[in-house]
């Protein structure tokens, strides 16, 4: 068998959370082309619709569902849904997330548990209610999209950081606890994208200026370079795959070395 086989996502049912656009749409896309069946949720109808309409443009027949992650209930049922519209899911991606940049000291405990909810409650509410049916099913993968935050700190993203790293070692528990049911479990790190997400951090000045944080990454990133979603999607299909089913509790870091570098030297 070619080895490019065990990279194939033929007959898989995947499920990425909050994939309307941005790096969910993104690996959604890639595992499509790897032959998955593709299911995504989003917060409101209107973001499903703009999500099923961009997939389609791509030749994608998509299965949109309107769900709040962090709702159990609605959670469930979409699960529920999924399992009897489209079938058991394979792959799970725990994408859904957001991001508040407050100065800690000026952040309500509301603001801190917001972000907690999605980026963290989600992921462990989402990959409760799939793990059951990937038991049944012999095999199951979860990926969880962590970030540089799971290792590194930054003024105003403390909350966003505690969830990262708890999401870093979420993965590492769901690894544990299930892998000897041929669950593999593992994360995604990915550096700093060019997304809606981060579009404050890239806005130019006003006088046409490069914002300082986009000229501190492209100095922290040896590739120079903000990443893209599209360097995310061979990393994406590597643990959705039969390639990694010996890889587990891992968290790949795709970040263009930012986490092994020091930095660029000012000039
Ligand atoms: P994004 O552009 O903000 O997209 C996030 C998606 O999640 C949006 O569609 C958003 O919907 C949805 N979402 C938010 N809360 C939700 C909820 N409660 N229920 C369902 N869907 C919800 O973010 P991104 O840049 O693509 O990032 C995707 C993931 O990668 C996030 O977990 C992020 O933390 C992580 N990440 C991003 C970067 C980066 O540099 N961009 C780097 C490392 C990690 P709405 O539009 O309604 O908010
Ligand atoms: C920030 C950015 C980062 C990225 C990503 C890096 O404000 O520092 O939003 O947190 O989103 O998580 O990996």
């Amino acid at each position: 068998m070619s080895i490019l086989n065990q990279f194939s996502l033929e007959g898989k049912i995947a499920l990425i959370t909050g994939a309307s656009y941005g790096i969910g749409f993104a690996i959604a896309s890639a595992y499509a082309n790897a032959g998955a069946v593709i299911c995504f949720n989003d917060i409101n109808q209107e973001l499903v619709d703009k999500g099923l309409k961009a997939y389609k443009e791509l030749g994608i027949d998509a299965h949109g569902y309107v769900c709040d992650v962090t709702n159990e209930e609605q959670v469930q049922r979409m699960i529920a849904a999924i399992e009897k519209e489209v079938g058991v899911i394979d792959i799970l991606v725990n994408n859904a997330g957001i991001i508040k940049r407050i100065p800690m000291c000026e952040m309500t405990a509301e603001q801190f548990r917001q972000v907690i909810d999605v980026d963290l409650n989600a992921p462990f509410i989402v990959s409760k209610a799939v793990i059951p049916g990937m038991i049944k099913k012999g095999h199951g993968k979860i990926i969880n999209i962590c970030s540089m935050m799971s290792e590194l700190g930054r003024e105003t993203v403390s909350a966003y950081a505690a969830a990262k790293g708890g999401l870093k070692m979420l993965t590492k528990n769901i690894a544990s606890e299930y892998g000897e049911f041929n669950i593999q479990c593992n994360g995604i790190g990915p550096g700093y994208i060019a997304t809606p997400q981060t579009a404050p951090l890239r806005e130019l000045r006003a006088d046409g200026s490069k914002h300082p944080f986009d000229q501190f990454i492209i100095a922290k990133t040896p590739a120079a370079r903000w990443g893209t979603t599209e360097d995310l999607e061979g990393p994406a299909v590597f643990l959705a795959s039969d390639a990694s089913n010996f890889v587990n509790g891992h968290v790949l870091y795709v970040d263009g070395g930012i986490l092994a570098y020091i930095g660029k030297q000012p000039k």
